[in-house]
């Protein structure tokens, strides 16, 4: 199936501010993504990206993580609050809840995450603290399609930011941000156009394997 004529629908995943949810919102009204979002859920029921929903009258839920005794019985609550939409596409977006492998196995190709880091540099947490306590020069942020290895998954395109030597984690954070409203908004437009795919070998764009991650610039 083609998505030329359709939008797609995707569900997106957020915990926090949602600023890179307000660049897909964004990217869709201006016409850039031919995406319909039909839902945003939040497993923080404070997230600043739940009102930026609301404001622009997507559908939100929130399903706090708290009120689950595992891992498994909440992702089982997540696929059975999904499972309606029949979303194409997943997006994490400042999503902080790592997924079961049944949760990854039931979008495995149709779930994407960005990254705050050059991967596979620093996976995990804390990413902005850690390179400045590397000393590193470069940082960045990755979008990936997201497979059961945490942050693992093979990667489709990534920006580079210079590391300032007064950077705090925070003005570093915030430099990297400005690259990752400009690299989601392209993958999820790949990805919607039919261009993107995950095969066993890798990332395919417009059929060819990617050797490397496309670099933004
Ligand atoms: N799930 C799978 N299976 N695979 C990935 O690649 C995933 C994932 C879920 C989320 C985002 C990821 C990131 O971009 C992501 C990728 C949360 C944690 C984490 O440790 C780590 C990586 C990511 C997201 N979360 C803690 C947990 O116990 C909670 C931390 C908190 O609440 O602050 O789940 O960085
Ligand atoms: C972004 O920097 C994103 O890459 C990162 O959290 C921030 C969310 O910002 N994601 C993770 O660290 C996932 N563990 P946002 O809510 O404003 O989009």
């Amino acid at each position: 199936m083609t998505n030329i004529l359709t939008k797609l629908p995707v569900i997106i995943l957020i915990s926090g501010s949602g600023s890179n949810l307000q660049a897909i919102i964004d990217q869709t009204n201006a016409g850039f993504l031919p995406i319909q979002v039909q839902l945003v859920i939040s497993n923080e029921p404070t997230a600043y990206g739940i009102q930026r929903a609301q404001q622009v009258g997507i559908a939100t839920q929130i399903l706090e993580h708290r009120n689950f005794t595992t891992r498994q019985a909440y992702d089982n609550a997540l696929l059975e609050l999904i499972a309606p939409y029949d979303p194409e596409l997943i997006v994490l977006a400042g999503f902080m809840r790592i997924l079961t492998s049944n949760f990854v196995a039931r979008y495995q190709g149709r779930m994407l995450n960005i990254h705050p880091s050059l991967l596979p540099k620093y996976p995990g947490l804390n990413t902005h603290a850690r390179v400045l306590a590397a000393g590193d020069t470069v940082h960045g942020a990755s979008v990936h399609f997201v497979t059961e290895m945490l942050d693992g998954g093979p990667i489709i395109i990534q920006a580079e930011v210079p590391v300032m030597p007064d950077d705090s984690p925070e003005t570093l954070a915030a430099r990297v941000l400005v690259k990752e409203h400009l690299i989601y908004p392209q993958a999820i437009k790949w990805f919607a156009e039919g261009r993107l795919a995950l095969a066993s070998q890798g990332v395919l764009l417009d059929k060819q394997l990617l050797t490397r991650p496309v670099i933004w610039s």
